[in-house]
């Protein structure tokens, strides 16, 4: 029985500087996924004007905002050549796709979404349809490439399952077409088997940094929308701020637990932990043995130069790629063409599949 092909697929918003829950959450997991995959990294463009254009800036900082993004994924080691990097608008089959989409799935659905919720805050009536569908067109960016892998935050968790709704939705709607036309391939749909146009995306979340954390409050998670600077640390942060920002890190007044265990209930001791696990490929147990039971005093200043370590040398190569848009723009475009052939093999079936007429 023949199976899905193995793609990754993820995105990052050009809503400002990418921070480090951004880089350990996915970017960094990227890089690490680059070796055994093929995979396509995108810049969602189209995501970020969902909110007010006085919250994204409007268009010479989405401009901005879009080469920025893209140097960090640069500066982090993703290959542009070997992989796909491109801006979500330079493809139109995502927005094809995505209102193929709106007609799939369910109000209830999208009702459920909390990153809707905290975005559109009380006042619902005036958010933006798009911010509402937003994560139809995140299921559209996934599916477009048909990938199997995508690589994201905890805080991404509930649209993934979503896109596996509507994958599953679409292929069992469409089900008999599908294997009239002979698209489909045999998976299980309960007791069922079907014939399936697209894969059920399996979500590749995990690790110490899944979920970082701000540093002025542990129960929040890292945002760039966070209005205090100190509660992040930017990829373009240098030696000095980082320090600084690690230095000033909310923490309780007790020393580092001596197991790990003893992290429940302190958030922001968790969080420095989990940020040093991540920075050293390891897990928050091996760190609460090197450090169990030292002060705070100690481990931010061993906190701060691993950080500064790991992490200057990509702001430094983050500050220098912007001043070239020629190339920044160029690796856009390449990236934009190459996927675009493979999202529109992808939508000439759609269409098929759902009935519209093509030449
Ligand atoms: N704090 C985080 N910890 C771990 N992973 C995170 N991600 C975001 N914040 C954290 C992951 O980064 C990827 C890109 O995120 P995004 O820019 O597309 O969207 P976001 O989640 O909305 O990012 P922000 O910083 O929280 O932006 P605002 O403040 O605009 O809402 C995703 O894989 C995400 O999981």
């Amino acid at each position: 029985m023949s199976t899905f092909e193995p793609l990754v697929f993820s995105g990052v918003q050009p809503t400002g500087n990418l921070h480090l829950g951004n880089y350990l959450g996915a970017v960094r997991r990227w890089v690490a996924l680059q070796e055994n995959n093929n995979c396509i990294y995108c810049v969602v463009d189209q995501h970020a004007i969902t909110q007010a254009v006085s919250v994204w800036g409007g268009p010479a900082e989405l401009q901005r905002n879009t080469r920025e993004v893209t140097a960090a994924f640069l500066a982090a080691g993703i290959d542009a050549e070997k992989h796909i990097v491109f801006n979500q608008s330079r493809v139109r089959q995502h927005a094809e796709l995505a209102w193929v989409f709106n007609c799939i799935a369910r109000m209830g659905w999208l009702n459920r979404m909390t990153q809707f919720k905290d975005k559109a805050g009380k006042d619902r009536e005036n958010a933006s349809v798009g911010l509402f569908a937003y994560p139809n067109l995140m299921a559209a960016d996934i599916l477009v490439y048909r990938a199997t892998h995508v690589p994201v935050g905890e805080d991404q968790k509930q649209h993934l399952e979503l896109t596996r709704d509507i994958a599953q939705k679409f292929n069992t709607d469409f089900s008999d077409r599908i294997a009239e036309l002979g698209l489909g391939i045999e998976t299980q749909s309960g007791d069922e088997t079907i014939q399936s146009f697209f894969p059920l995306t399996e979500p590749v979340i995990g690790g110490p940094a899944a979920r970082v954390m701000s540093l002025r409050d542990g129960t929040k998670k890292m945002s760039k929308s966070d209005p205090s600077d100190l509660s992040r640390i930017n990829l373009t942060d240098d030696e000095d701020t980082i320090s600084k920002k690690i230095r000033k890190a909310k923490t309780d007044s007790e020393p580092l637990p001596s197991d790990i265990e003893g992290l429940n209930d302190r958030p922001e001791a968790d969080n420095l932990v989990g940020i040093y696990a991540a920075l050293t490929d390891t897990d928050k147990a091996g760190v609460i043995r090197d450090f169990g039971g030292q002060q705070f005093s100690v481990f931010k200043p061993a906190l701060a130069d691993l950080a500064v370590a790991k992490l200057a040398p990509i702001a430094s190569e983050m500050r220098r790629l912007p001043a070239d848009t020629a190339y920044i723009d160029s690796v856009l475009k390449n990236g934009g063409e190459r996927a675009a052939i493979l999202a529109e093999k992808t939508m000439r079936n759609v269409r098929d599949i759902v009935g519209f007429l093509q030449d």
